[in-house]
């Protein structure tokens, strides 16, 4: 059921129109330099405080620590594979509350999935799969830090070639570290035909907001896929991490993207691209790509995957804003 859509909200132009209230408040046990609290504490700006989240164990569990919470809204927090299906128990008990004259239908309280990517590109996709299927009305906010952050920066199928993890080291039989591809979430969950589905970054702080404001004119699955830089397992120091997560987009390795209907609109397009090696170099995860020796073969395939992928964008006619 859920409460009747609002209209679609204007799109701002700039920094100044995005709401000054904050909604996730400072003093949390994540580490300095969180990408992904970057991008999330963007979202709840627009997400407001009439919010359930429900947060799938990872590092975003630290956020709430009972009976401390730094969340304007209520938290919930549930198994790796299981975020999802609890979102649907929520939405549904909110929407019998609000049939019996409980709840306000005017509150219009919104579930929101918060999960990283070993729980979104591993565990849950089952659940998740199901959820988005059923058209549950629902945000979801996948903070991709390209592996098992919290327990130690394990491999996830959402880690990219080349990268170094502490289950993927390198060594004479795996030179690269992690030698497989990242798994493509957005094509896996496109197909599903969700309401809204998005790419955002916290560096694009405008572009973020207008997706999240976008999809508030929808009802049915939101889905987000955020780039989190993070300094921990990618190895930087936290002061970084904004140019790190600039430099994924201006190297054309994060692509910012939405879709509506089926049809992707870039909503950025890296005009005069930047080689990867400018992202790629200031992260320990990729020092054994440049040191002690140069491993081209490696870095020629990174680069190549990136050019193949904007080769067939432009073939796909991607628009741009
Ligand atoms: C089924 C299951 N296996 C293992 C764990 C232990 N565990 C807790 S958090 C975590 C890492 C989660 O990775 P991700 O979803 O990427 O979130 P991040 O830690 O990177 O924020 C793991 C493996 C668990 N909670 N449940
Ligand atoms: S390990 Fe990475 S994703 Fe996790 S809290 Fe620290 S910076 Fe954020
Ligand atoms: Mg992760």
């Amino acid at each position: 059921m859920s409460a009747p859509v609002t209209a679609e909200v204007a799109a701002i132009k700039n920094l100044k129109q995005i709401a000054r209230e904050e909604f996730i408040l400072p003093g949390t046990a994540v580490c300095g330099g969180c990408g992904g609290l970057e991008g999330l504490r963007l979202a709840a700006k627009v997400l407001g405080s009439k919010t359930v989240y429900i947060n799938a164990a990872g590092c975003f569990t630290l956020l709430a620590v009972y009976p401390y919470s730094p969340f304007k809204g209520s938290w919930l927090y549930t198994t790796m594979g299981g975020a999802a299906a609890a979102a649907q128990g929520v939405r549904d008990a909110l929407d019998v509350l609000m049939a019996r004259g409980k709840l306000p239908v005017e509150d219009d309280v919104q579930v929101v999935v918060v999960a990283g990517d070993g729980s979104t590109y591993d565990m849950a996709m089952a659940a998740n799969s199901g959820a988005i299927f059923r058209g549950l009305d629902f945000w979801y906010f996948c903070y991709d830090n390209e592996s098992y952050g919290n327990t130690g920066v394990q491999m996830s199928s959402a880690t990219p070639y080349g990268a170094r993890t502490t289950t993927t080291p390198v060594g004479s039989a795996a030179r690269a570290g992690t030698e497989h591809g990242k798994k493509d979430l957005f094509e896996i969950w496109r197909a599903h035909q969700p309401a809204y589905l998005a790419t955002v970054s916290p560096r694009y702080p405008v572009d973020l907001t207008n997706k999240f404001l976008k999809a508030k004119g929808l009802r049915g699955p939101k889905l987000f896929i955020a780039h989190a830089s993070c300094p921990t397992g990618w190895l930087f120091e936290p002061k970084r991490s904004a140019e790190v997560a600039k430099l994924a987009v201006q190297t054309g390795i994060f692509a910012l993207k939405e879709c509506v209907g089926g049809a992707v609109t870039h909503t950025h397009i890296p005009r005069r691209r930047k080689p990867v090696e400018e992202y790629l170099r200031g992260q320990g995860r990729y020092a054994h790509l440049f040191e002690p020796t140069r491993n081209d073969a490696a870095l020629r395939l990174i680069q190549e995957q990136v050019d193949r992928y904007w080769e067939a964008a432009a073939k796909a006619g991607a628009a741009s804003s």
